[in-house]
């Protein structure tokens, strides 16, 4: 399958870098990652007994590309961009692989072509340009954004499928992309402001904050009419935790790396459907209040 993979951070170019072995791949990159990878390829770390090279195209344009399938990895706050740039180009199908809520309809919005919902809870770290290192296996599951079967869902999953990439094809993405919010609402803002990994959430204090985090989302969600237990948020959000513990969350790398964070797509998303629906999130209010204080203190907002 020909494959556009649209932002080459840590995820998107482990998803690219893994797509490659086995499809016809262009990553749109930054400029000196770019230039690596035209250079001397991709180095994969972490996904095997020996480290890997792939060769997969890269650019750092965007424009006019064309391709059965874009997937987007970009930072919640660069969807609107990424899909001005896409729309110049022509896809049987786009995949937003992203944190946060509220992305594929911002692709939707812009593109023709159906655009797919889904998750990715693979850890991943780019540790230099033309490198990244795959820190836990996880899973991807996609669908139809607004639930139910699509043609080019299937085929988007056996591309996946057939790169050893562990994926599941689904028909409840609504439901799974407020699950992953709720998980990703408890993890990363507390490890980003705690310069912990993933696996602190486990363990108390940070539990407690984590699982409250986790639980206002699953309230927001139900208030949402989406079937979404405390219960089954909550352990969701450990099960993600232990698998991914000794991983640096995406928040906590934005950090590290003095960036801005996708907090307005998760607990800052969690706030704001609050308020619309008269929900009190307090846990979720001053982990967004924290983490863009922090922001506004590092000049990235
Ligand atoms: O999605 C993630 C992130 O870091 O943004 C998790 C699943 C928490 C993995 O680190």
């Amino acid at each position: 399958m020909e494959i556009v993979v649209f932002g080459a951070g840590s995820l998107g170019s482990l998803v690219g870098g893994l797509l490659a072995r086995e499809h016809d791949v262009t990553l749109v990159a930054r400029g000196d990652h770019a230039n690596a990878v035209r250079e001397s390829g991709l180095r994969l770390e972490g996904v095997g007994d020996r480290p890997s090279r792939v060769f997969p195209a890269a650019t750092t344009d965007g424009t006019g590309l064309e391709a059965e399938l874009a997937v987007v990895t970009v930072k919640s706050f660069d969807t609107a961009a990424a899909a001005e740039r896409l729309a110049t180009g022509s896809f049987d199908g786009t995949l937003s692989l992203q944190n946060g809520m509220g992305n594929e309809a911002t692709l939707a919005a812009r593109l023709e072509a159906p655009v797919l919902a889904g998750t990715a809870t693979y850890g991943a770290i780019r540790r230099e340009p033309g490198v990244v290192e795959c820190t836990g296996s996880g899973e991807i599951v996609l669908g139809a954004r607004d639930g139910g079967p699509a043609a080019i869902a299937t085929r988007a999953g056996e591309a996946f499928a057939a790169a050893g990439l562990e994926t599941t094809v689904a028909d409840d993405m609504p439901r799974r992309l407020w699950e992953k919010l709720a998980v990703n609402a408890g993890i990363n803002a507390v490890t980003a402001l705690t310069a912990t990994e993933n696996g602190a959430v486990l363990e108390e204090p940070a539990n407690d904050l984590a699982r409250d985090a986790t639980r206002e989302a699953a309230a927001v969600a139900r208030a949402c009419d989406v079937s979404l237990s405390n219960r089954e948020a909550t352990a969701a959000m450990e099960s993600v935790a232990e698998a991914t513990a000794a991983n640096t969350s995406s928040m906590h790398q934005d950090v590290l790396a003095d960036r801005r964070t996708e907090v307005d797509s998760i607990n800052g998303y969690v706030v704001d459907r609050a308020i619309e629906l008269g929900i009190e999130v307090p846990t979720n209010r001053t982990l967004a209040a924290l983490i863009r204080t922090w922001e506004r203190g590092h000049g990235v907002r």
